[in-house]
């Protein structure tokens, strides 16, 4: 028994007129296939290029632990100089990724290595991000706090993503005030008799070589493994369904500030609560459908 995923769509080439009708405005997911190809950042971006441009930052890093009651919303679990990190990546396998690492603020030149796509609507210029990962290593599934529509721009090596539509929630046992699912739950290998609910979950999967996109669309859960050691870049363009907007405004308003006050009055007992909860919320979504 595997999850119920489909391919995305894969399309060589497509005209904006296309992207905007058929994927962005049915929020539907498709993966352009060397979409940066006409960036400078095609020929030149690569894990020894970063170690080129930013060895000397020191970088924060993330494994796959579970929350943890002393640490604050996405506080990271380790530091080190980008070069020490390259080198670790060029090793083998780690689970040590860099997640949403500002591009302006922390090597602005690399800027000039990529345009923003004219797509028919605006990017969010101020947040463009990148993400780094070992062989094997994986982003745990989750969706962001802003349900932004992604473009995901991997580059070197491979990876493999895994998403579901927000209407899928319900079996997904997400965790109560948080963005993300059960602490158990392996997405590349589910463990169907402990998480029954799962089967019932109808997602998509992508495969990304050097220089691919994948279009996310707003709200959408993702979970990314990095089948071999390299980097993503994502740019965002802000949520258009009012929804989407009032949850935005939701998780920075109320969302975090509960998180971080809840772990530091009542800790570990709120992280098992929100498990329990996850699993009891998710009961009646268990029988198949
Ligand atoms: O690629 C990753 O490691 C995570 C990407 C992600 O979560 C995002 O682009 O929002
Ligand atoms: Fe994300």
């Amino acid at each position: 028994m595997n999850l119920q995923l489909k391919s995305v769509d894969v399309v060589e080439n497509i005209s904006k007129d296309d992207f905007y009708n058929n994927y962005y405005k049915k929020q539907k997911p498709v993966v352009i296939k060397q979409f940066s190809k006409e960036w400078p950042a095609f020929d030149k971006w690569s894990l020894e290029y970063m170690k080129e441009v930013a060895g000397n930052k020191t970088v924060p890093l993330y494994d796959n632990r579970p929350l943890n009651a002393k640490t604050k919303f996405n506080s990271p679990h380790a530091h080190m100089k980008m070069s020490e990190y390259i080198d670790l990546l060029k090793k083998g396998p780690t689970k040590y990724r860099i997640f949403l690492w500002n591009i302006l603020k922390e090597i602005p030149s690399l800027q000039s290595d990529f345009s923003y796509p004219d797509l028919g609507f605006r990017f969010f210029k101020v947040l463009p991000t990148l993400f780094f990962g070992g062989e094997n290593s994986y982003t745990f599934m989750h969706y962001d706090i802003d349900l932004a529509n992604i473009f995901h721009f991997h580059f070197e090596g491979k990876k493999e993503c895994i998403l579901f539509d927000q209407d899928q929630t319900p079996y997904l046992y997400k965790l109560p005030n948080s963005l993300m699912t059960h602490k158990d739950i392996d997405f590349s290998n589910p463990d169907f008799d402990k998480f029954p609910a799962l089967k019932n979950a109808k997602g998509f999967i992508a495969n990304l070589e050097h220089g691919d996109v994948l279009y996310i669309p707003e709200g959408y859960w993702h979970y990314m493994k990095y089948i071999t050691a390299g980097f993503s870049m994502s740019l965002r363009s802000i949520a258009k369904k009012p929804k989407h907007l009032a949850e935005t405004f939701y998780n920075f308003a109320v969302m975090i500030p509960v998180e971080n006050l809840m772990r530091k009055t009542l800790g570990n007992k709120w992280l098992n609560w929100k498990y329990k909860r996850s699993l009891d919320n998710t009961k009646k979504y268990e029988e198949a459908s």
